[in-house]
This record gives C-alpha cells, sequence and structure tokens, in this order.
C-alpha cells in the first residue's frame, strides 16, 4: 500500500529512544545525500507533520484558487480567452488533486485535510483572498500570482520528499503556461487602448503587495523555515525567492510600460538587485486571520460546492461497494 496511512504513530510528542535517535541520524544522512524519502521509508514524526502541513495547504490553495479566476470565466471577452481561462482553472483542480494525493502517502485521509480547510482551521495561500474587479485582474493573476508561485515550486521539485517533488514537476510545466498567458493578456491591455493600459496599471497596483506576501513572513519571522531547510523541503529561504519574483518582475512590469506601486523600488548596482520598499505585513496578519477582503466568501463557496458535492461521492462509494460485492460474488461462484 502506497501510503503510511496504516503505520503513522500518534502525533504527541515524546522523547527519542536509542533507536529513534540512530534512526534520526540515518535520515538525515540521507537527507544530506540528496536521497529521496519515500512514503513508507521511516521518517520522524516531525518531518511527517510538517509535510502534511504544507502539502495540505498548498493543495487547499489550488482549490481556493480557482474562485479568483473562476469569477471571470462568463465574462471573459473572446472565445478565445475563455478556452484558455477555462482550461488554467481546470488545471488548478488538477493541481490540488495530485496534492491531496500527495498529502494522502503520509497517512492523513483526504476527508480530514478538506474538513481542516471548510471548519477554517487549515490555512491556504493569502493571495486568494483578493477580489478580480476586471478582466486586467487575470491578466496580473497569471504574470503575478503564477509567476510567485513559480518562484516558489520551481525549488519543491528538488524537495526531500518524492510524491511531492515529483508532483511539482508537472505542476511547474503547467504553472509555467498559466505565467506566460497572464502576461500575453497584459501585453495585450498594455499595447491597447489608454483606458485598457490604465485596467492593466489598476491591477499591477492592487496585486503587486499582495503578491509580494505570497512568499510567507520575512526570515525571521517564519518559525518553520529552519527544520524544512535542515530536510531539504526548502531550499530557498521566504526572503530569498521574493527578491528573485521582484528581480525578474520589474524588468517585465518596464517591458509592458507599467510601473510597480513602489516609490522606493530602485536597482541596486552594487547588488545588481531591485530594492524594494517595506511590505505591510499587519495587511498580511489581518488576511491570514481571516480579514482580508474575501476570507469569508471563499469558505463559504466552498462549503457550499462541497455540500452540492455529497450525492457525487455517496453515488461513487455506493457504486465502488456494488462492484466489490459482484467481484465477491463472482469469485465465490467461481471456488
Ligand atoms: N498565505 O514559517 P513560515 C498557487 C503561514 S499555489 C497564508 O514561513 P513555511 C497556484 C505558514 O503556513 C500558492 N499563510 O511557513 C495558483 C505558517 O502557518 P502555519 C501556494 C502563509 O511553510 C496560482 C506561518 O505563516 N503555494 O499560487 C503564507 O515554512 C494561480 C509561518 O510561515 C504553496 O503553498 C501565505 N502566503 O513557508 C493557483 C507553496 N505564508 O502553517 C491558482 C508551498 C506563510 O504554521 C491561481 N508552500 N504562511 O499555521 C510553501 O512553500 C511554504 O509553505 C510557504 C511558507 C513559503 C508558503
Amino acid at each position: 500500500m502506497y501510503t503510511q496511512a496504516l503505520n503513522a504513530r500518534d502525533a504527541v510528542a515524546q522523547p527519542l529512544s536509542a533507536e529513534e535517535t540512530a534512526k534520526s541520524a540515518a535520515f538525515q544522512a540521507r537527507v544530506d545525500d540528496e536521497q529521496r524519502i519515500e512514503p513508507n521509508d521511516w521518517m520522524p514524526e516531525a518531518y511527517r507533520r510538517t509535510l502534511v502541513r504544507q502539502i495540505s495547504q498548498h493543495a487547499h490553495s489550488e482549490i481556493v484558487g480557482m474562485l479568483p479566476e473562476g469569477n471571470w470565466i462568463t465574462r471573459a471577452p473572446s472565445l478565445k480567452r475563455k478556452a484558455a481561462l477555462l482550461a488554467k482553472v481546470q488545471d488548478e483542480g488538477g493541481h490540488g488533486l495530485y496534492l491531496y494525493a500527495a498529502a494522502e502517502t503520509l497517512g492523513v485521509s483526504r476527508e480530514e485535510v478538506v474538513d481542516q480547510l471548510l471548519s477554517g482551521k487549515a490555512k491556504y495561500s493569502s493571495i486568494f483572498n483578493y477580489p478580480t474587479l476586471t478582466w486586467a485582474d487575470i491578466g496580473a493573476i497569471g504574470w503575478l500570482v503564477d509567476g510567485a508561485a513559480i518562484m516558489n515550486q520551481i525549488p519543491l521539485c528538488r524537495c526531500s520528499y518524492g510524491p511531492y517533488a515529483r508532483a511539482m514537476i508537472r505542476i511547474c510545466k503547467e504553472e509555467s503556461f498559466h505565467q506566460r498567458q497572464g502576461y500575453e493578456i497584459m501585453l495585450t491591455l498594455s499595447a491597447g487602448t489608454a483606458e485598457q493600459k490604465a485596467l492593466a496599471q489598476d491591477a499591477l497596483n492592487r496585486w503587486w503587495w499582495p503578491c509580494l506576501m505570497m512568499f510567507g513572513p520575512p526570515d525571521g519571522e517564519s518559525q518553520h523555515s529552519d527544520a524544512s531547510t535542515r530536510w531539504k523541503i526548502k531550499r530557498f529561504s521566504n526572503d530569498q525567492l521574493r527578491q528573485k519574483f521582484v528581480d525578474a518582475t520589474v524588468p517585465q512590469a518596464h517591458f509592458l510600460g507599467l510601473t510597480p506601486p513602489d516609490p522606493e523600488l530602485a536597482f541596486d548596482e552594487a547588488s545588481g538587485h531591485w530594492r524594494f520598499g517595506e511590505i505591510d505585513w499587519e495587511e498580511f496578519r489581518q488576511v491570514l486571520a481571516g480579514n482580508g477582503p474575501c476570507n469569508r466568501d471563499r469558505l463559504r463557496v466552498r462549503r457550499k460546492a462541497h455540500a452540492d458535492g455529497a450525492w457525487v461521492r455517496e453515488a461513487a462509494l455506493a457504486f465502488a461497494e456494488k462492484r466489490r460485492a459482484r467481484k465477491a460474488d463472482a469469485e465465490k461462484q467461481a471456488a
């Protein structure tokens, strides 16, 4: 069975026995040697819990992340735009499903992690609590949100946990296509009428700072980074990835003829980096506490979708039970 569902221990922290200390050392040596950890390999309980937390929150982000763009499927400006947006939103749903499957290999059930989302206990990315007010937001999400997601996720393709790393390879390929379709929308708007260009600038103004927050709290306040770096789940810190994103994205904004909404943004010749202004971490804390512009609406919509889908889950279970009973009957008759 490709899971630890039957052999995962209770998550209560206990002092390590001599045997577990030896196992922990052997585990860390494998990680240091860049070997992949697979579902039935021994792993420290804290490593397993960290992965369940991160992978399930990542899965929830993909699923909740369908909502802001889903808002524009019926209002896309052309058939071509509608088809591309529909496919992108479906891709995000697929990413959520691979990631739930990767989390399940660590001994949690899909129901358990979905319940954590619906009860408001589990986090999902702060960025999906902002509204999509105009069509330009669809371009900005593809360009900036998928751009930030790729920056964070490419290193996850080398994460020490095999199922997560492998899921990320396909996800990153799809996200990079999403990023290009978003940038192409921004290119079209920026090269369009003055009104279209103003929409593009307004979308950049509203998405820029929340995108910088996507990378998580500053390194000094990141509670999980030390352990995740030691375990090679994280390869770069939150601040390093944020800086890489700014460095890659500012020239793209300038190519569009747009200006990121940060008067302190300046190129530092000595370091080769774009320096940026202070992030409003209070806004980030408020969004995480459930007080962002769309938090309540996002959870309301997800809860309704879950309730509306109950009959599908019941039908699938009934069908599986019928097949199991038929197979058992056939085996009995054959014996
Ligand atoms: N939003 O100690 P750290 C996408 C929480 S997918 C909400 O630094 P860590 C695709 C963090 O969970 C976007 N919460 O944590 C798409 C922790 O709280 P906890 C999602 C955040 O794990 C595109 C606490 O703060 N991507 O966009 C955020 O070491 C377009 C302390 O933080 C992933 O999930 C935040 N932004 O580093 C879909 C990537 N940041 O759990 C649709 C995988 C931090 O103790 C449309 N995840 N927190 O209660 C990661 O790489 C990491 O989990 C980080 C955070 C970097 C997000």
